[in-house]
């Protein structure tokens, strides 16, 4: 008998196909990715790392077992130790960085290995706000980082970090990291600015790119690496288009982890392997990092950069429309393929019942706290969402229309029916319209 799990993948699969997925860390994989990510690589056990080579020697097609030199627990390595190193070596190439790590499983995985290289337990670490736009694992009290490390939150103002204060408090702390990353956030960060402040300091320098990190690849949006940033962290599964994980990137000094290595901002490459394993990870999930590679090798073609683009200029057109209908959005705008609304203060509609009701249409996001919210984690007064799964469906600015129109008449609902009891004929109408527009962009992998 079929097991239900494949009869729910089958449901999943109609979800995803007639709806639209606005969540702006949601993506599609390719059939390539998706079938790098059921390979048979999760078989495998590799603790340890590949080989040290560095990046100038670099040629993917003649990399073979022979010049690797095994820092691995397990034998039969032949082939992972292969498919890690060209994870590798992509992701340094897509960002320019000296060092890879391709280990992390998650986003959250890999801050921990950052700050576990870094620093000692009870050392400060300034970070943005959860509520203005951070991430739980900058530091929210209910992570198991914020009880090792004395996390310093820093605000935004008028929807931008507060520069100003960012560098009071990073006087007056002197905190071993200082760190510009975000969940929530559609303004371009000023990394020159934040890395004159660490320099002053002596901080490290690290950088949370997980939503951004494709428009960084792709060449719309600046790369912290390169102004002064000594670490950068993502997943790998937002605008990279990859499978669900994480990576570190990193500048400095490129060596074996089993090597002694002295505590400075230049040893970070090395100090960040150790960490990762076997500081506060085992087995690394080589059928992910091969997946991983895969995406890697998409991100690194020109037409990623295409994509790129058309991710922000889908935004920026969506988040227009929304604000003709009188949405009003956080910082005015967008500068990404991320928006935030506050609807409560404009409509009177909690984020919670918003995004319920979009759900009945085929429209999904998520509910999200603005800046200053009051409402709390369960009924926040806003809402998020973007744009990079729409684009890779191939959506342009006809649909960016349709979906912020589409958007009004169910908030028009939303206040007429807080209680969303009378509308099913309402939301029947919208949801045919949105079905009959999805199901004309397939969606790769499934279609
Ligand atoms: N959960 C991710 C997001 O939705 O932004 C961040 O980790």
């Amino acid at each position: 008998m079929k097991d239900i799990v494949f009869d729910l993948i089958d449901e999943e699969k109609v979800r995803q196909k007639e709806g639209l997925e606005l969540i702006p860390s949601e993506n599609y994989v390719s059939p390539e990715v998706l079938k790098a990510m059921g390979s048979i690589f999760t078989n495998k056990y590799s603790e340890g790392y590949p080989n040290f080579k560095g990046l100038e020697d670099w040629d993917e097609d003649k990399i073979g077992s022979e010049v690797l030199s095994n820092y691995r627990y397990y034998g039969g390595q032949r082939n992972i130790d292969r498919v890690e190193r060209i994870a590798i070596e992509r992701a340094m190439k897509l960002f320019h960085a000296d060092h890879a790590n391709v280990q992390p499983h998650s986003g959250a995985n890999a801050n921990e290995a950052v700050y576990w290289a870094w620093c000692e337990p009870g050392d400060k670490i300034l970070a943005m706000d959860l509520g203005h736009g951070g991430h739980l694992t900058h530091g929210s009290p209910v992570t198991r980082s914020a009880h090792i490390y004395n996390f310093i939150p820093y605000g935004t103002k008028d929807g931008d970090i507060d520069y100003d204060e960012l560098e009071k408090l990073a006087l007056e702390h002197k905190p071993k990291i200082i760190l510009v990353g975000y969940s929530a956030f559609m303004k371009v960060p000023d990394f020159d600015r934040v890395a004159k402040i660490g320099k002053k300091i002596g901080a490290l320098l690290m950088a949370d790119m997980a939503h951004v990190a494709g428009l960084i690849a792709g060449g719309v949006h600046p790369n912290p690496l390169e102004h002064g940033f000594h670490v950068m962290t993502t997943t790998t599964h937002k605008t990279l288009r990859g499978p669900r994980g994480g990576i570190i990137l990193s500048m400095g000094n490129v060596a074996s982890p089993l090597k002694k290595t002295e505590k400075t901002i230049e040893n970070i490459p090395i100090l960040i392997d150790k960490a990762v394993f076997p500081g506060t990870q085992g087995g690394p999930l080589e059928h992910v990092i091969a997946a991983k590679a895969v995406a890697f090798g998409e991100d690194l073609k020109p037409e990623f950069k295409e994509y790129a683009k058309k991710i922000v200029e889908n935004a920026k057109c969506l988040a227009s429309e929304l604000q003709s209908y009188g949405f009003e959005l956080i910082g005015g705008g967008t500068e990404n393929h991320l928006i935030l609304m506050n609807v409560m203060d404009t409509f009177g509609v909690n984020g919670k019942v918003y995004e319920r009701a979009l759900d009945k249409v085929g429209l999904t996001l998520n509910a999200n706290a603005v800046p200053g919210d009051k409402g709390g984690a369960f009924k926040p007064s806003g809402v998020r969402l973007g744009t990079p799964a729409i684009t890779t469906r191939g959506m342009g600015k006809p649909e960016m229309k349709k979906i912020a129109k589409w958007m009004k008449e169910v908030m028009d609902i939303c206040v007429a029916d807080p209680e969303l009891e009378k509308s099913d004929a309402k939301f029947d109408k919208i949801r045919e319209e949105v079905k009959a527009m999805a199901l004309k962009f397939p969606v790769p992998a499934i279609d």
